[in-house]
């Protein structure tokens, strides 16, 4: 191609219109329960039949539609968790060997957030501001925690297509994170094809840092970071911004901040757009372990989110998935002791 055909091509190219940006979750993609015309009981009905659930999932779905959150009472076996924890406690009491993700949001390590555990020093790995990102990859119990029936039958409902584990975040201490919603972050092919689940891996203590979330929140006109409603490096807005206009708009609109205290072995499953985040600690020394599971669906979530070309490696259990790490396959599955559970 000579270099008037590209000059012509760039010219081109300035001169057509930049796409619109995303203002709203598109209509036609929503979940069928964000619809209009959801229809919760003959959905439950058709869904539940040869099932045996341990709640009654019209009753969930309903609150889950106008709340944006469910709550389920001992939902993950405590051994499981203490299992989990104690391949956590390894990790960090023998950091060197490993290279697992840690992101670190402390001030000196602004410009390095995401490092690799045998990086950073201990007693750092020890305190608050630290997210074990995708701690499951490395752990078979930890895949079994993220893809347990109580949770992925939920979502299957929820989103009435196979569900896909996307990513998790592990914490040792309460995030203090300024409120949001996750879709602005965690990105997928559709992105209204979300949801989280917050597992307590302890008793939650009111001092802790404990996740807080706005009732009815996952209905709010959204937020708009300049470029749309993803935050990325051609946004104008920043998450203090977006923050803000959360905590604004649902004070206006009457909705109630909660605070979640529930007990080791419960969660909380939150929709996409429910705002929520994390209270500032009160007393330093309290822990607030817990792990936090992201999920999508199988149209919206079919590639490694670092190998978008690749097809990927499944691991299947509860008839949902969740994807090995192609970036460390060394470290996949590297605790075993859920093999036995
Ligand atoms: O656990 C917390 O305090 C916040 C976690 C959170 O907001 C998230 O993972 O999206």
């Amino acid at each position: 191609m000579s270099i008037i055909d590209r000059l012509k091509g760039t010219v081109k190219q300035a001169l057509q219109p930049k796409p619109k940006p995303i203002t709203e979750f598109e209509p036609k993609t929503l979940p069928w329960i964000d619809r209009p015309d959801a229809n919760i009981p003959a959905f439950s009905q058709q869904f539940e039949a040869g099932k045996s659930l341990p709640y009654d999932l019209a009753e969930k779905l309903d609150f889950w539609q106008k709340n944006g959150y469910v709550i389920l009472e001992k939902a993950i076996p405590t051994e499981w968790i203490d299992m989990l924890w104690g391949e956590v406690q390894t990790l960090i009491d023998h950091h060197e060997d490993y290279n697992l993700q840690v992101r670190i949001d402390l001030p000196e390590y602004k410009k390095t957030p995401v490092m690799a555990v045998k990086d950073v020093p201990q007693n750092v790995l020890n305190g608050p501001y630290i997210k074990y990102m995708d701690f499951h990859n490395a752990s078979v119990v930890g895949k079994k925690i993220m893809l347990h029936k109580n949770i992925v039958t939920f979502l299957e409902a929820v989103f009435n297509d196979r569900v896909v584990a996307m990513q998790s975040l592990l914490f040792k201490y309460g995030s203090q994170q300024p409120t949001h919603q996750d879709f602005a972050y965690v990105v997928s092919e559709i992105p209204s094809h979300l949801a989280a689940a917050w597992i307590a891996m302890e008793d939650v203590m009111p001092d802790s840092g404990a996740l807080s979330y706005y009732p009815g929140s996952h209905k709010v006109q959204k937020f708009d970071f300049g470029n749309g409603i993803f935050f990325n490096g051609e946004s104008t807005h920043n998450p203090d911004d977006f923050a803000n206009y959360l905590d604004r708009v649902c004070q206006q609109l009457g909705l109630e901040r909660k605070t979640l205290l529930i007990k080791k072995g419960d969660l909380l499953i939150w929709h996409a757009a429910l705002a929520h985040g994390g209270e500032p600690i009160g007393n330093p020394e309290q822990t607030r372990k817990s792990f936090v599971c992201h999920y999508s669906s199988e149209k919206a979530y079919r590639h490694h989110r670092s190998r978008s070309n690749e097809e990927p490696v499944r691991v299947t259990m509860n008839n949902a998935d969740v994807f090995k790490n192609p970036l460390l396959p060394e470290e996949e599955d590297i605790f075993k002791g859920g093999e036995a559970l």
